[in-house]
């Protein structure tokens, strides 16, 4: 139990989700290393939404209204720190869930898919019943995507993506949204828009941008897009990490 007074209280309540998603088996040991490695920068970044984090927030947003296949790609970590906000965004943006891991083991994808029922979403893709095709033509189960998901989708939101598999969705000629608080990893540099922030403030937000934009033109939502540079943008976040005190 966190005392609610303690001063890293919200920091220690998400390590607390993740010991206790890696505990019941859906998360992968690797996953707390990761979260580990989100912790520091976000630690540096003040654990705050920084201003060019909203910036690429608008243009994703954007990006997922006006896409034909949107879809959000979940893993064990997204699962544990924001599955009601993923949910959330995607009946805001109209996009399908799709359970896409690293690490795939029929075990994990079972338990994730569960979740996601109990939760009140139930036809989540990529499921051990769905019928999965494989990137690289060899059964990698790195490389799966659902033939109603990531492989007919225009425009994939992949939060705290390793960089193989973003490059592989890249590769499949698919835009590329990446939410990763480390601005100079390979998914980063290689995504079409990189949201440097945290998965638990940014998908919330990226929701409440959907709801502001839902109405609006499509002029309205590609201005936004083609206004936006994503490697300007990652220089501005870069910019925003206090390295000093
Ligand atoms: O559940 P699986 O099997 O798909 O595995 C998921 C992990 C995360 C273990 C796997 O994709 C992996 O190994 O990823 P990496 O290569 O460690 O990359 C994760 C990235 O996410 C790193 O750049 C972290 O800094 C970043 N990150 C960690 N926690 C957060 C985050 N970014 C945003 N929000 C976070 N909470």
């Amino acid at each position: 139990m966190i005392p609610k007074n303690h001063p890293r209280y919200e920091s220690l309540l998400l390590r607390d989700k993740v010991k206790n998603a890696f505990l019941d088996g859906y998360l992968a040991d690797s996953g707390m290393i990761a979260h580990g490695r989100g912790e520091t920068f976000d630690y540096l970044l003040g654990e705050k939404t920084v201003p060019a984090a909203e910036e690429a927030m608008k243009a994703a947003v954007a990006s997922l209204l006006l896409a034909e296949h949107p879809v959000l790609s979940v893993n064990g970590n997204t699962t544990a720190l924001a599955i009601d906000e993923v949910i959330e965004l995607a009946k805001s943006t109209d996009s399908r869930i799709e359970i896409n891991l690293f690490y795939r083991t029929e075990e994990r994808v079972d338990k994730i898919t569960k979740l996601f029922k109990d939760h009140g979403y139930e036809d989540i893709l990529g499921t051990n019943y769905d019928d999965l095709y494989y990137f690289d033509k060899i059964t990698n189960p790195r490389a799966t995507a659902s033939r109603q998901g990531i492989y007919i989708a225009d425009v994939i939101l992949v939060p705290l993506e390793d960089g193989d598999r973003a490059e592989l969705l890249k590769e499949a000629g698919k835009k590329i949204i990446c939410i990763d608080l480390n601005p100079l990893s390979r998914t980063s540099k290689m995504s079409d828009i990189s949201i440097v922030d945290n998965v638990v403030r940014a998908i919330p937000e990226m929701t409440r941008l959907a709801s502001e934009y839902k109405n609006k033109d499509e002029d309205f939502l590609l201005k936004i897009v083609n206004d936006f540079n994503n490697g300007e943008n990652l220089k501005d976040s870069l910019d925003s990490f206090k390295i000093k005190e």
